[in-house]
């Protein structure tokens, strides 16, 4: 049985990480869709480089939860036949025990060279303009995919979701494209389809299934449930 999951910014709730359209929407302050663009980051280069090294310090203050556990060891059972995709661009996922994450909206502890284009790792500050380690030029900026910007590994998704029996996603408003619309590809093409969030979100009404509660209840749980239930019975 492949199974492909889709996590967003609920997973990470529960472990200190604010979501982004919960309470106030507003990280430092600032709404995403205001900070996260092309637009801003030349317009306002200094806060929207303080915005991402903020959020890259905190970092190191919050923990993975039982719901990023839970899809590590999933990934240990299911090996290939499970493909993780996450919107966050925390760390949470690699130290909850996944070795394979891929990051669609890039990555906190990444910067990209504007020069040279190399993704080099990165926990340090970037607003003072470091030069980059490939090419020594100083023009790194936030790894992470903005508004307006082509996500990551967009090919790779796509063909994973074909070849889906189960795509469950996890603590994601279904606000954003092209993560939103993950749910029907996947139907269209024969998979059942799994919700896993705190409250409905805008894309429930595509979904299979829809079990609403913290992602460090239903996460576990729905994992004992795949695990329990033989590799290869359908869920
Ligand atoms: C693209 C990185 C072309 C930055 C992010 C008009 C209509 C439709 C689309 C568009 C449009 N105009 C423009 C677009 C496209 C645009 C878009 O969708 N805009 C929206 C605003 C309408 N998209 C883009 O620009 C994307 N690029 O389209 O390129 C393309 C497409 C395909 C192929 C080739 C080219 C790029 C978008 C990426 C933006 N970057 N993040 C950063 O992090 O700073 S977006 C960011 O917000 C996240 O990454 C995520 O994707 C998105 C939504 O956030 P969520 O993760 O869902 O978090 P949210 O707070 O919204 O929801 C949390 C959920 O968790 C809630 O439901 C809550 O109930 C639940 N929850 C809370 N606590 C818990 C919980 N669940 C469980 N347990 C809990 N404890």
């Amino acid at each position: 049985m492949h199974i492909v999951v889709l996590t967003g910014a609920g997973i990470s709730a529960e472990s200190g990480v604010p979501t982004f359209r919960d309470a106030d929407g507003l990280w430092e302050g600032h709404h995403v869709e205001d900070v996260a663009t092309p637009e801003a980051y030349e317009a306002q280069p200094t806060m929207v480089q303080e915005f991402y090294d903020a959020r890259r310090a905190a970092l190191a203050t919050v923990e993975p939860n039982p719901a990023h556990q839970a899809l590590g060891r999933l990934e240990q059972e299911l090996g290939d036949d499970l493909f993780l995709v996450t919107q966050n661009i925390d760390d949470l996922h690699e130290r909850g025990g996944s070795t394979r994450v891929h990051h669609m909206h890039g990555e906190l502890r990444s910067a990209l060279c504007r020069a040279c284009h190399a993704r080099v790792e990165w926990t340090g500050t970037l607003v003072d303009y470091p030069p980059c380690p490939r090419c020594g030029i100083t023009e790194l900026r936030p790894d992470v995919v903005w508004f307006g910007e082509i996500p990551y590994g967009m090919d790779e998704i796509m063909v994973e979701l074909q070849r889906a029996d189960l795509f469950v996603s996890i603590g994601t408003s279904g606000a954003v494209y092209p993560a939103a619309g993950f749910v029907q590809f996947a139907a269209r093409h024969g998979a059942r389809t799994l919700e896993l969030n705190l409250v409905p979100s805008e894309g429930t009404p595509f979904f299979t299934e829809a079990r609403h509660g913290p992602a460090g209840v239903l996460v576990p749980a729905w994992v004992d449930e795949v695990l329990g239930s033989g590799l290869d019975a359908p869920v």
